[in-house]
């Protein structure tokens, strides 16, 4: 599949930090140290709806972690997949009388729009689970070659047993693992299973739905979590440094690709860090396709809202905290891109040097966007009462804000 155009990301003076940041595996701060090429898997979106706030603050935080490599000369190899086969797209297009493949064409189009537009570092592999299939079917065979899956009526299940680091992506209680089971995705109630909680690697073909040549495995479609196992393990390889996502996907989405991923090359970790952005709500719900309660950054863009507002209303909130999405943090944003586009249109003012500095150690500490962006307040305040005599200045918090923040002033 083919990504999105990149957006320039200028080169900036001096030295960029390395990235401190929160792995839920370990529950603490990790210094992440990646080689001259950081490798970072983010989970996809399943294309059935348009993007919405949560998505996008979501690839917002990990388009941050990219700012922050680039910015030490490193580069990043960065891998995305496109969920274009499971439940929820094939009833929703069953549910819309539309081809579930036109369907999945189309909003992937626009998500790729709605990135473009935010200024979101394209992945250099976009890689669709229809697309992967080829690659995943021998991960499943090797699997059951292993005794880590077994069949249950023709569908193959991943046996969490098999791999004694299971529980240590999440670190969650049974219980708490079985309810979100439950509510994401698994089958913990299906009679029959080993563990409750085991997930699905291949589902046999059902009437009415698509279905492909699985070699030994037969005629059916890949689980979900395989299907990012496949394509990070074929893009990235195991340890690699970052697997990113919304908090909803680190059980069991995270901990079960985690653990195939180990079973099958007996390797460990998959991943560095396991780094989860919190949920974005709307009228105290999570935003979520499956509700509706949506605000869709293609709508918004269409309402004429600049996109680089819409970037730094995200930036407002730290990636880890849950927030609400309401006017005001729009209204906000669009104040703050006024202001900060008044202060950078001036032809000199005060010092930037040590504002760049600030940016940079707010980032590499989480990923304080918040901090970054009240650190450019500071600069915007003195500029408009005191205004100063740096020609150099106003371009270098330009592109300062444009590499590190992707905003464009
Ligand atoms: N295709 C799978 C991942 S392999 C999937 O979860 N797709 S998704 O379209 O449902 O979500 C795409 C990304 O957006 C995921 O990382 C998810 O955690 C994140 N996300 C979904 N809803 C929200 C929300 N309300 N706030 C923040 N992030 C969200
Ligand atoms: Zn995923």
């Amino acid at each position: 599949m083919h990504a999105w155009p990149a957006s320039e990301v200028p080169a900036l003076p001096g030295q960029g930090r390395d990235l401190r940041i929160h792995d839920t595996a370990t529950g603490g701060l990790v210094t992440l140290d990646p080689g001259p090429v950081a490798r970072i898997y983010v989970c996809g979106i399943t294309p059935y709806d348009a993007t919405h706030m949560g998505h996008a603050a979501t690839y917002n935080a990990f388009d941050l972690v990219q700012r922050v490599w680039l910015d030490t000369k490193r580069q990043v190899h960065y891998v995305q997949n496109v969920t274009d086969v499971d439940d929820p797209l094939l009833e929703r297009a069953d549910r819309d009388g539309v081809d579930w493949v036109a369907l999945a064409e189309k909003e992937t189009a626009l998500f790729r729009e709605d990135m473009t537009a935010l200024r979101m570092l394209p992945p250099k592999h976009y890689i669709g689970a229809v697309e992967a299939i080829p690659g995943i079917v021998p991960l499943v065979e090797r699997l059951r070659e292993l005794g880590a899956a077994y069949e249950l009526d023709g569908d193959i299940y991943f046996s969490v047993e098999s791999d004694p680091h299971f529980g240590q992506v999440s670190n969650l209680d049974a219980a708490a693992m079985r309810l979100l089971s439950a509510e994401r995705g698994g089958d913990p109630d299906r009679p029959g299973k080993k563990n409750p909680l085991d997930p699905m690697l291949w589902l046999a073909a059902r009437d009415g739905e698509p279905s492909w040549d699985g070699g030994t495995l037969g005629r059916g479609r890949p689980g979900w979590h395989i299907e990012c196992v496949a394509i990070a393990l074929d893009h990235l390889g195991m340890g690699f440094d970052v697997q990113g996502g919304g908090s909803d996907l680190a059980f069991p989405h995270h901990e079960m690709g985690a653990s195939h991923a180990q079973v099958l090359t007996g390797e460990f970790p998959m991943a560095q860090a396991y780094v989860h952005a919190g949920m974005v709500a709307l009228h105290g719900e999570k935003m979520s396709k499956s509700k509706g309660n949506l605000v869709f950054v293609s709508r918004l863009r269409r309402d004429g809202v600049d996109p680089a507002a819409v970037r730094l209303a995200l930036l407002a909130h730290h990636y880890r905290s849950d927030w609400e999405w309401t006017d005001q943090v729009l209204r906000d944003a669009v104040d703050r891109l006024g202001r900060w586009r008044a202060a950078v249109s001036r032809p000199d003012g005060p010092s930037a040097d040590a504002l760049v500095e600030e940016i940079r150690e707010a980032l590499a500490a989480d990923l304080d966007a918040p901090a970054a962006l009240a650190a450019v307040d500071r600069w915007t305040e003195l500029q408009q009462q005191e205004g100063g005599t740096d020609t150099g200045a106003p371009g270098l918090v330009t592109r300062a804000v444009d590499a590190l923040l992707g905003v464009a002033l």
